[in-house]
């Protein structure tokens, strides 16, 4: 439970880079592990509250949770994980005790909800620190650091052969966008699919509507240069929006032959969440909602959409269980059930992070992975 330095990517206030600094660490406490991380994908979700548009982005910060990393100190009363275990924390925990898990009904464990959107360990105390100020943590994670303090509940174990490099992107857009289409939208052999956003979720949405047997999975981007790498994960006709004449909506309907039997939100905006619901099928059509919105924004569609029996439903993590699935993830992608590799289109050291966000800024990358 010493404390030891470490190097990490501060963010000190909204909108401005980040910077490189020694920072100290206090070592795990009860129930908690120290993780050395290895690599972290920088995701949209990072750069949204680095903008400052997040109402729980709080600052100074050590920001990133799409990490992966081998565990380097347990603490006391720990049992599931020992030193040297490879290791993805978990911004959803899953206690596997509270009412949340074990409901049966949702990924969303409450165990140390309130600790974490407040930028707290679970006992409320913050462990990063800098020149004697203390730095909030960022969705239990704060992966944009050579080492973390996380606790047990929020790490999932996986096997050792898998590169850190590559499975850090399970520990957010993989499974997400995967996860939405199994485990939320359950989508069916045969369904259409349409998928708003052919970024780093949208494309693991796409593998996960091939995984299910979709029929037609329609890709509508503004940036057609998503096209080529998202029919290789089985996109199946592409649209740019921006060079549709007319409606989107009933340009959708009639392409689908009716509408989508499920449609997905990877992008954040309101208006394209509501183009999303209602290019569902009349009847059964469902959208699912997986971009984050800018705070305070609403959304809006006229109530006779959903009396006519499209459904709108959301998703975080993909639903799913952070423990119990991750694992089966990272077995998926080292059997080759799933790709990963291409989608992580610029890998680079801690110091260069700041350009991970301006490639992401400039639709230049799809997932730009930090190595320690
Ligand atoms: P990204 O920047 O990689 O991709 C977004 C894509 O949307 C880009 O290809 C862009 O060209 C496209 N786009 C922009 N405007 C569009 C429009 N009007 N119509 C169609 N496409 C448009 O982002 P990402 O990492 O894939 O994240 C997507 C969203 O998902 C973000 O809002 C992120 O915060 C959110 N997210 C949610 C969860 C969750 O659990 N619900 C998890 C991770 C990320
Ligand atoms: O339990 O109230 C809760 C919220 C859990 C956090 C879910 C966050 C998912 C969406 C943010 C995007 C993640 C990168
Ligand atoms: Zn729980």
């Amino acid at each position: 439970m010493r404390s030891m330095k470490t190097r990490a990517a501060v963010a000190h206030a909204a909108n401005k880079p980040l910077t490189i600094e020694e920072v100290e660490l206090g070592g795990p406490r009860a129930g908690e592990v120290l993780i050395e991380i290895k690599a972290t994908g920088v995701c949209h979700t990072d750069a949204y509250t680095l903008s400052g548009a997040d109402p729980e982005g709080l600052f100074p910060a050590v920001l990133g949770h799409e990490g992966a990393g081998v565990v380097v100190e347990v603490g006391e009363g720990v049992r599931s994980l020992e030193v040297g275990d490879h290791v993805i924390p978990l911004y959803v925990p899953e206690c596997r005790q509270c009412s949340y898990c074990t409901s049966g009904k949702t990924n969303l464990c409450q165990a140390i909800r309130a600790t974490q959107g407040a930028g707290l360990m679970p006992d409320g105390t913050k462990r990063f620190s800098v020149g004697g100020q203390e730095l909030y943590h960022y969705m239990g994670t704060s992966t944009f650091a050579n080492h973390t303090v996380v606790p047990e509940i929020a790490v999932a174990k996986v096997r050792k052969d898998a590169p850190f490099d590559k499975i850090c992107y399970i520990g957010c857009g993989v499974t997400t966008g995967i996860g939405a289409v199994i485990n939320t939208a359950k989508v069916r052999p045969g369904d259409n699919v349409v998928v708003f956003g052919l970024g780093g979720i949208g494309l693991n949405v796409i593998q996960g509507a091939r995984l299910s047997g979709a029929n037609m999975i329609v890709g509508v981007d503004i940036n057609s240069a998503r096209k080529p790498i998202a029919e290789r994960f089985g996109l199946t006709h592409f649209v740019n929006s921006t060079e549709v004449e007319g409606d989107l909506v009933p340009y959708l309907v009639d392409l689908t032959g009716g509408g989508a039997d499920f449609s997905f939100e990877c992008v954040g905006k309101v208006s394209v969440m509501r183009q999303a619901l209602e290019c569902c099928h009349k009847g059964w059509g469902t959208s699912v909602i997986i971009g984050v919105a800018g705070s305070g924004e609403e959304i809006s569609t006229r109530p006779f959409q959903l009396v006519t029996g499209r459904t709108w439903k959301g998703t975080a993590f993909g639903g799913a269980k952070g423990r119990s699935d991750v694992p089966k993830i990272v077995d998926w992608y080292m059997d080759k059930k799933i790709e990963i590799d291409p989608m992580i289109t610029h890998t680079m050291g801690l110091e260069r992070i700041n350009e991970a966000f301006d490639l992401m800024h400039e639709g230049a990358s799809i997932r730009s992975v930090i190595t320690f």
